[in-house]
């Protein structure tokens, strides 16, 4: 039977075209082909552009505040109607677990809906009574309005979570979108085409895009001129190849990118939370979560007991098939990325890592030979100057490496070009305040990894990224905050 294909969603429908060029969606559980892709064209993207441009003076434009939350929580019930259809194809895709897709990714989606919907309802305008000098004064008052059409490039690692989180607040403020997914995971992104259509979404509001970065649909969208705003979640790399395309007509950027982050284990932890948060934030997702923890600092007295308690947690996780009941992690997301991360665990040998565990691929069977699968791996050993320890690897690894005072662990911690998040092991609550407040990262986490509130302002600092989503710092990006000054 020939493989299903996945269509670009523009105008309210999916669309076709003859000339169009295929690309393969393999699955990394097992390398079969999961459906071919048809790469929009740069006419392809110009039309969903143009169908966003229209649709903002369109239908979508002309609807009060109230009849487009309604909408947007008509998706979100959508969602969770089809809550099957989604969880199969983000794990066809990704090969993530089940637990964590049903647990995590496609309620999130949901959920981001909602909650974008009932806090765009909840915002205040400012209000600012002013002087004058004939002492009759002024008010000023501001006004929010979208920005127009929002680019929303994605990448692969939490598919369906990272695109709804830039999509559901785009609309809530009245933007439309047009949504490029990775090259790698599109199914989610075709899929709520289709809920957007049967919730009632007029067409042009949700466009998506499939197709690679250069010189592909990525950068002919971010190229566009029409585009007023682009959000992106992905490399460091892409991120600057994306905010020069995004100077040209001075449009806005938020720029989610990559990590190198740190965790730091006081001797006065709670060791087993300890070591169960590292297993957590070094391992979820394959490692492929740009939050995960890839050094590991541990203060010298509890560092070998640490180890060998790392060691023995790791070594319990299961990989296999992410329907198989007990299992905790998956293969990486490709063939290519798993040559890559291999790529690391053969630098980490030549600059002298000792393995704790793992360091190679698993064999889990015939059915999964095909697969990107690697084993979990811990390091000890390696100096601060190895590429093991500089570079984002993002893969299930982690470098464990001892420190003797809080100083010397904060100046590790801030040792890198990135700033995303860290996570701190304290029981000591003074400790925890000081050394949170001295981490040069967007999120700082106490004795707990990945806690989220979505209230709260989520971004990197250094090289991982440009601005804050989240809450009301999302509103701020989508909208055009207006000031409006009347003498009185
Ligand atoms: P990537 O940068 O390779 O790709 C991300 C997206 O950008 C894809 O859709 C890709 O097709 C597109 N793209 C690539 N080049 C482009 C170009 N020149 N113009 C326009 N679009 C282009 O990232 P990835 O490999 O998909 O994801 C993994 C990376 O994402 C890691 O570095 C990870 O840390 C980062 N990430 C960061 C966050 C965060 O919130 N900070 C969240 C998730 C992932
Ligand atoms: O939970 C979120 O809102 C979020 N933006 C997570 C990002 C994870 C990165 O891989």
């Amino acid at each position: 039977m020939a493989p299903r294909r996945t269509l670009n969603f523009i105008d309210g429908d999916f669309r076709t075209t003859s000339s169009a060029r295929l690309f393969e969606n393999r699955s990394p559980i097992d390398g079969r082909i999961v459906s071919m892709v048809e790469e929009a064209s740069a006419e392809m993207v110009d039309r969903a552009v143009r169908a966003a441009k229209a649709a903002l003076d369109g239908p979508w434009g002309r609807l009060s505040l109230k009849e487009r939350c309604d909408l947007l929580f008509a998706v979100a019930d959508g969602i969770e109607r089809r809550f099957d259809d989604f969880l199969a194809a983000e794990i066809a895709d990704t090969g993530k677990p089940d637990v964590l897709a049903r647990a995590v990714d496609i309620p999130r989606g949901a959920a981001n809906f909602r909650i974008f919907a009932d806090l765009v309802r909840a915002t205040p305008e400012h209000y600012f009574p002013q002087d004058t000098p004939d002492g009759a004064g002024a008010i000023n008052y501001t006004v929010r309005k979208p920005k127009g059409v929002v680019a929303v490039i994605s990448p692969w690692n939490l598919p369906f979570l990272l695109m709804t989180w830039k999509v559901a607040p785009a609309l809530a403020c009245g933007n439309t979108v047009v949504a490029k997914p990775s090259e790698e995971t599109p199914s989610t992104a075709a899929l709520l085409g289709e809920v957007m259509r049967d919730a009632g979404v007029p067409a042009g509001v949700y466009n998506v895009v499939h197709g690679f970065g250069p010189n592909s649909t990525g950068e002919f969208l971010t190229r566009h001129p029409l585009v007023d705003a682009i959000t992106f979640t992905g490399e460091t790399r892409t991120g600057e190849a994306i905010m020069k395309a995004s100077a040209v007509g001075v449009r806005d950027i938020s720029a989610e990118l990559g990590g190198k982050n740190a965790a730091l284990v006081f001797a006065d932890c709670d060791l087993d939370k300890a070591v169960a948060g590292t297993v957590r934030s070094a391992f979820t997702n394959c490692g492929q979560v740009c939050l995960c923890t890839e050094r590991v600092y541990v203060e010298r007295p509890i560092f070998d007991e640490f180890v060998a308690r790392l060691k023995a947690a790791t070594e319990k996780l299961t990989q296999g098939h992410p329907n198989a009941a007990g299992v905790d992690t998956g293969p990486l997301i490709s063939a290519g990325h798993r040559e890559k991360v291999l790529s690391y665990y053969e630098i980490a040998k030549a600059d002298g890592a000792r393995v704790v565990t793992g360091g190679g691929i698993p064999d889990l069977g015939p059915d999964l030979a095909g697969g990107a699968w690697v084993e979990p791996t811990i390091w000890t050993g390696l100096p601060e100057t190895s590429r093991v320890i500089r570079e984002e690897i993002f893969g299930p690894c982690c470098h464990v490496q001892p420190f003797d005072t809080e100083d010397e662990a904060v100046r590790l911690a801030n040792d890198s070009q990135y700033g995303l998040a860290t996570v701190v092991w304290t029981e000591n609550l003074s400790r925890a305040h000081r050394v949170a407040a001295k981490i040069d990262v967007g999120i700082a986490w106490v004795n707990t990894w990945n806690l989220r509130d979505l209230r709260t302002p989520f971004g990197g600092a250094k090289q991982s990224g440009i601005g804050r989503e989240g809450g009301q710092f999302s509103l701020d990006f989508y909208s055009e905050i207006k000031n409006v000054c009347i003498k009185l």
